[in-house]
């Protein structure tokens, strides 16, 4: 099938007319140039590709004349699968919402989501709405009404960075009982989002809600984040239940309750071989709830660092904690004071972890890989085993595991 390239400049009306004139299986290229009209572009059930000659620096779609959308994609399968593909969505506000996915199976790929000045509580940049959207490689910033919301529906973000959003939560997301619904996040970096005070009940960079809605958080990086009251990356209320948090990193977030994570209403969450420094708020604040804690570090989150039953082995506790596997000692960070959580060669967090835990990972889920994408099976030969050790291997506490053969000073 033939594309039809959407001419820039002043002929915006043409991406209607070649989404109208499209058939399943079309892809509809589009030149450099600002795309804004007194409407909105709508794909009713058609699976298509909108893609960008020259990517979303120069290709934008501008929601500044908008009505309530600027793109909406409605599907009535829960199969099809539509592509958007190297745009920009700018200038969405008040109740313009830039991207919104209705049903569906979609791709958003190398997308930018920025400076959408939406009246906080009134226009999400991006919504999924009892569909499910895999956005891949997009950045969302600036955008003063959070970035994503997940209605009813399931969303997976890898290589995404959310930058100085405020408003709501900068990812927001409910299920409202439906079991398969679920979020995943794969080396994502959420940084200096604050949610506005007033706003709902908390979450810097995630708010979850509601009881069925899994969720899967791995090589994430959250610094800065500031909820205002609880949960200043991540805050989940209301029976969430199975998630799981790995190979994570917690710096410098900010909150009430949970300076890293809050739980309540009776959610539970699974955290492993995550570092969490200097968050404010404690790194862990549950009510009613249950988290567990394993081959992490947590040190210098005040006012202590958790609150609640948590249930902490083999990590590194600021304090001391009860558990098997706990120690409480300076974990040799590389150099925290530029952020580098790194382990020294003289840390004690090396090959002090559970390594059994981690090997029922892997043996169910693709190898689990550090913060930084290194083998977790890696062996520190000179450093004595004080972990729990599986065929000679240990793994070690925190986000990153020192390789087994680590060249140069480090
Ligand atoms: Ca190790």
């Amino acid at each position: 099938m033939d594309p039809d390239l959407v001419p820039a400049g002043g002929r915006g009306d043409r991406l209607q007319e070649a989404i109208d004139a499209a058939v399943g299986g079309d892809e509809i290229l589009l030149n450099p140039g600002t795309y804004r009209e007194n409407t909105y572009y709508h794909i009713d059930g058609k699976v298509l590709t909108v893609r960008s000659l020259t990517g979303p620096a120069d290709t934008i779609l501008d929601g500044s004349l908008s009505q309530d959308w600027t793109l909406l994609w409605s599907f009535g399968s829960t199969t099809a699968g539509p592509v958007v593909e190297g745009l920009s969505f700018k200038h969405g506000a008040h109740d313009v919402y830039p991207l919104k996915i209705y049903r569906g199976n979609s791709t958003v790929r190398n997308c930018v989501f920025e400076d959408n000045a939406s009246d906080p509580g009134s226009g999400v940049p991006a919504v999924v709405d009892r569909g499910s959207a895999a956005f891949i490689d997009c950045r969302f910033s600036r955008n003063t009404d959070g970035a994503v919301t997940v209605s009813r529906g399931s969303a997976s973000f890898e290589r995404c960075l959310f930058e100085d959003n405020t408003g709501r939560a900068t990812l927001t997301a409910s299920a409202i009982g439906t079991p398969s619904h679920s979020i995943s996040l794969t080396d994502c970096i959420f940084r200096g989002n604050v949610r506005t005070p007033g706003l709902g009940s908390g979450g810097g960079a995630i708010s979850l809600g509601h009881q069925g809605l899994s969720l899967q958080i791995d090589r994430c990086t959250f610094v800065e984040n500031d909820a205002g009251s609880r949960g200043g990356a991540i805050h989940r209320v209301w029976g969430g239940a199975g998630g799981w948090v790995r190979n994570s990193l917690f710096v410098r977030n900010t909150a009430t309750q949970g300076g890293a994570i809050a739980l309540e209403d009776g959610t539970t969450l699974d955290i492993s071989n995550s570092t969490f420094v200097d968050n404010t708020g404690r790194a862990i604040w549950q009510e009613n709830s249950q988290s567990t804690v394993t081959n992490s570090i947590l040190r210098n989150n005040g006012p202590s660092e958790v609150q609640g039953n948590v249930a902490i082995t083999y990590s590194n506790v600021m304090g001391g904690s009860a558990g098997t596997g706990n120690i409480d000692a300076d974990p040799m960070f590389v150099d925290a004071l530029n952020d580098d959580y790194r382990l020294l060669a003289s840390s004690p967090c090396i090959d002090a972890g559970d390594t059994g835990f981690w090997a029922a990972l892997a043996a169910t889920t693709p190898e689990p890989l550090d913060l930084l994408g290194f083998a977790r099976a890696g062996d520190v030969a000179a450093v004595p085993n004080t972990g729990f050790s599986v065929l000679g291997m240990t793994v070690d506490m925190g986000a990153y595991e020192r390789p087994a053969l680590c060249l140069g000073s480090w």
